[in-house]
């Protein structure tokens, strides 16, 4: 049976209305990423944070998945093989869609996770400094995102469907982040093909074998149709 891995950033979630990181007028052009996106950032402002991730939550449960997620949907459903989407997003677009076989490995704007006892449940719309764990009862609610500096989640589990793998498809990210950045050269290594399907290309010479340029929700349908036939 073969196997696909799929690595998706925010570029698969741009069409839905949800912004990028990098591109221009993305977040990290309006917040300071080691205020919002660092664990010493939360430490140094709570209500800063939460605000942050409360309005990308909002956005995130106010938008919808768009062509592109639904492609990924069909292709699971469809292709004689073993589709896992690996995804950096926070929001909840691909499971919205439909899609099953998922990993958060920067976690979801959906839970909730407590700093001081580990407990994690479903994250309310808003969240506040204030708010109680509902465990413990201590007044250290978080986000369940992984920031800069933490360990991103299930990377066990990512690095061997990677190794696995006969095909590695990279849609919508700028390849800047690691360790995600670094899945296609593990996957190269372990021989499968690599495809990067990007608005532009990420110019990263001799990772790709193959590289599609457009916007997911064209190019990403127009692959899996050519994929499945
Ligand atoms: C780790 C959650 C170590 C938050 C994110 C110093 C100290 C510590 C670590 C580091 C350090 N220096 C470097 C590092 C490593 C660091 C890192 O890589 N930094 C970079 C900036 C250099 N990584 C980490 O810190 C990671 N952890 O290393 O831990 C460790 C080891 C042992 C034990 C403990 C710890 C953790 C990284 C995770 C951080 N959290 N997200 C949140 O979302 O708010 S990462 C952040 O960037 C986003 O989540 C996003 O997912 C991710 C990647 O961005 P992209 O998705 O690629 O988005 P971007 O805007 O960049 O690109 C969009 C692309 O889409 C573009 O190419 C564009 O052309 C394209 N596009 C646009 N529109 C479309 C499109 N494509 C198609 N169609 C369209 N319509």
């Amino acid at each position: 049976m073969k196997r696909i891995v799929i690595l998706t950033g925010a570029g698969v979630s741009a069409e839905s209305g949800l912004g990028t990181f990098r591109d221009k007028d993305g977040l990290w052009t309006k917040y300071d990423l080691a205020e919002v996106a660092t664990p010493e950032g939360f430490a140094q402002n709570p209500g800063l944070v939460h605000d942050f991730y409360n309005a990308r939550r909002a956005n995130a449960l106010d938008a919808g998945p768009n062509a592109a997620h639904h492609a990924l949907v069909r292709l699971e459903r469809e292709a004689q093989a073993e589709v896992l989407v690996v995804t950096q997003n926070v929001d909840d677009l691909h499971e919205r869609a439909g899609t099953t076989r998922l990993i958060h490995m920067h976690g979801c704007l959906t839970g909730a996770l407590c700093a001081s006892c580990g407990h994690r449940w479903p994250a309310p719309r808003a969240m506040s400094p204030t708010d109680l764990c509902p465990s413990c009862g201590a007044a250290t609610t978080r986000p369940d995102i992984v920031w800069f500096g933490e360990m991103p989640y299930q990377m066990d589990a990512i690095y061997e469907a990677v190794a696995g793998a006969d095909l590695f498809v990279s849609i919508g990210t700028s390849g800047e982040v690691y360790p995600a950045a670094g899945l296609v050269e593990e996957a190269r290594m372990a021989g499968a093909e690599t495809l990067e399907i990007n608005l532009e290309p990420t110019n990263r010479p001799g990772l790709f074998d193959e590289v599609i340029q457009g916007p997911a929700s064209e190019a990403v349908p127009g692959w899996v149709s050519a994929y499945l036939t």
